[in-house]
């Protein structure tokens, strides 16, 4: 009898083992590669914006409606060492917006995007610091501006709106560049 419910005991463990790494395999693993493969089939169609085409020397980049978006959340990609144009066209009939290239990581986005409310309206909003690398002015509703930069490779680079509220809110892209 006593061996009998060690065996119970034993097969109970077993059973729970391999349903925690069922779940575990279930919850995890598939739905991660799946999406990817997807993604990537789409961007790879000859979406200008995808940034996974061939490379772009210009883009335009819009506000997405009236939400404190970009239209897209990535651009390129760009070709190192060669002139890169950004125009925002600021299509809110409500907001003001601004563009700003940053040269460097999310560390270095935040932090610039903290100074620029700091620098205030009467800057644009637009910090004094090296990590900006190109800059639009603030764009009233309906207005638009392109700004230029040459990236240099290896370097990572993203572009964010610092009027205040709006980075939070996800106002940030990222800059793709070629291989
Ligand atoms: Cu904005």
């Amino acid at each position: 009898m006593k061996n009998i419910v060690r065996f119970w005991v034993a097969s109970l463990a077993m059973v729970m083992a391999l349903t925690l790494a069922a779940c575990g395999g279930g919850g995890s693993a598939p739905a991660p590669t799946a999406a990817p493969s997807g993604g990537g089939a789409a961007s790879g169609g000859g979406e200008a914006a995808g940034g996974g085409g061939a490379p772009i020397s210009s883009i335009e980049v819009t506000a997405k409606g009236e939400q404190l978006l970009f239209n897209v959340d990535e651009i390129g990609p760009f070709t190192s060492g060669s002139e890169a144009t950004i125009t925002f066209n600021n299509t809110s009939t409500i907001n003001q917006h601004n563009l700003l290239v940053i040269k460097g990581d999310r560390t270095v986005t935040t932090a610039v995007n903290d100074a620029g409310a700091e620098a205030g309206t009467s800057a644009a909003y637009v910090p004094d610091d090296p990590a900006v690398v190109a800059h639009t002015s603030l764009l009233d509703p309906g207005s638009m501006e392109s700004v230029s930069f040459t990236p240099e490779a290896g370097a990572t680079y993203y572009y964010i709106c610092t009027v205040p509220g709006h980075y939070v809110a996800g106002m940030i892209g990222e800059i793709t560049l070629a291989p």
